[in-house]
């Protein structure tokens, strides 16, 4: 939109990069005197959402909450950076269809499963390895990796800087910025 308000959606594994990219994004919007806002986990999971758990209703519910918090910021004139696993292509889709095509951008942030459980910041895939966590996206729970993303980010092969200037050359296509 004229504003160049718009959602950058981030999908993807537990553990494939989204959170530091989405900050990383956030501050180099910031270098372009551009405000943005990322949501992530960290901010909607421990309020919003803290309802919710890992169930396959749960993580839609979680999802169309994020969705409709998302096109409210964009609303109001905000870039959102939304950075959710977002596993269910249908449940992006639903969200997708709340924005104006050119303002929901879908960025793929892509690592393969090994490498996610290589890194295993917080330890989830041993556990989730080992049963103390069910429903655990890749290892008990489905990944649908996207169809059609604007942007893929590859993080086993993109350094962080390269992928923020992916997306800033993207929306500078899009004369966004
Ligand atoms: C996936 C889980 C699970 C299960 C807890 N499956 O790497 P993290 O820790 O910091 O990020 C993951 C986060 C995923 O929440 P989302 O809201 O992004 O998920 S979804 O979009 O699917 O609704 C992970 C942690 O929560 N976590 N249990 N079972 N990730």
């Amino acid at each position: 939109n004229k504003h160049g308000s718009c959602a950058l959606w981030l999908t993807g594994l537990s553990g494939s990069g989204k959170s530091t990219i989405a900050f990383a994004i956030e501050k180099e919007l910031y270098r372009h005197h551009i405000n943005s806002y990322v949501l992530d986990g960290d901010n909607i999971r421990h309020g919003l959402n803290r309802d919710l758990a890992f169930t396959e209703e749960d993580r839609a519910e979680n999802i169309r909450r994020i969705g409709e918090v998302s096109k409210l910021f964009v609303d109001a004139g905000m870039v959102v950076i939304a950075a959710f696993i977002s596993p269910n292509e249908g449940d992006r889709a639903t969200v997708k269809e709340l924005f104006l095509p050119h303002d929901f951008i879908e960025i793929y942030i892509k690592c393969s499963l090994e490498e996610c459980e290589r890194r295993d910041p917080k330890g989830l895939y041993r556990q989730a390895r080992n049963g103390s966590i069910p429903n655990f996206t890749g290892i008990s729970a489905p990944y649908d990796v996207p169809v059609n993303p604007a942007i893929t980010i590859d993080t086993e092969q993109l350094s962080v800087e390269q992928a923020v200037q992916l997306v800033l050359d993207y929306l500078k296509l899009r004369h966004d910025i």
